[in-house]
């Protein structure tokens, strides 16, 4: 192909399920390669306060057994996504639209697409955790 189309999106993937997987499936539509920033667990401790099930390695693993991911690199900080997309010449940027809006500025600082795609209903890790929770009472 001649020009590689490449997309990325961000995430903690923790407790990997079919949602994610959608996602994923999706972002991939908008080219040939697809970088998944993967939060840390420092990240995800010092800024979204989740402890995550699974540890970065493991993540890391999971994500990079699906078909639809060709890279997986870690996600450190909130504004390294200027960065990554410049870095790895990234053509589109895609999220699932619980963060509608939230990134649009990188269509200013960028010269990425930016994509937000309807989430899938009634699929989350907490809703897992709560489920397994009522389970045991
Ligand atoms: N997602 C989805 N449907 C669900 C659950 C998640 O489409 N039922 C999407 C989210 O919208 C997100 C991706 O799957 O695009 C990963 O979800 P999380 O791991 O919860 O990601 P989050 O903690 O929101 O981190 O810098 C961005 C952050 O790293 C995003």
């Amino acid at each position: 192909m001649l020009s590689m189309k490449r997309v990325i999106t961000y995430g903690t993937f923790d407790l990997l399920h079919y949602g994610h997987i959608n996602l994923l499936r999706r972002a991939k539509e908008y080219g040939d390669y697809l970088i998944v920033g993967l939060s840390t667990d420092e990240f995800n401790w010092d800024e979204k306060q989740k402890k995550c099930y699974f540890s970065y390695e493991k993540r890391k693993q999971l994500l990079e057994a699906i078909r639809y991911v060709d890279l997986v690199i870690p996600e450190q900080s909130w504004d390294q996504k200027v960065t990554d997309i410049a870095e790895y010449h990234v053509d589109t940027f895609v999220m699932g639209d619980d963060w509608q809006g939230k990134f649009d500025y990188l269509r200013d600082k960028t010269s990425a697409e930016v994509i937000y795609l309807p989430r899938t209903a009634e699929i989350s890790t907490t809703q897992i955790k709560a489920d397994l929770r009522q389970r045991r009472k």
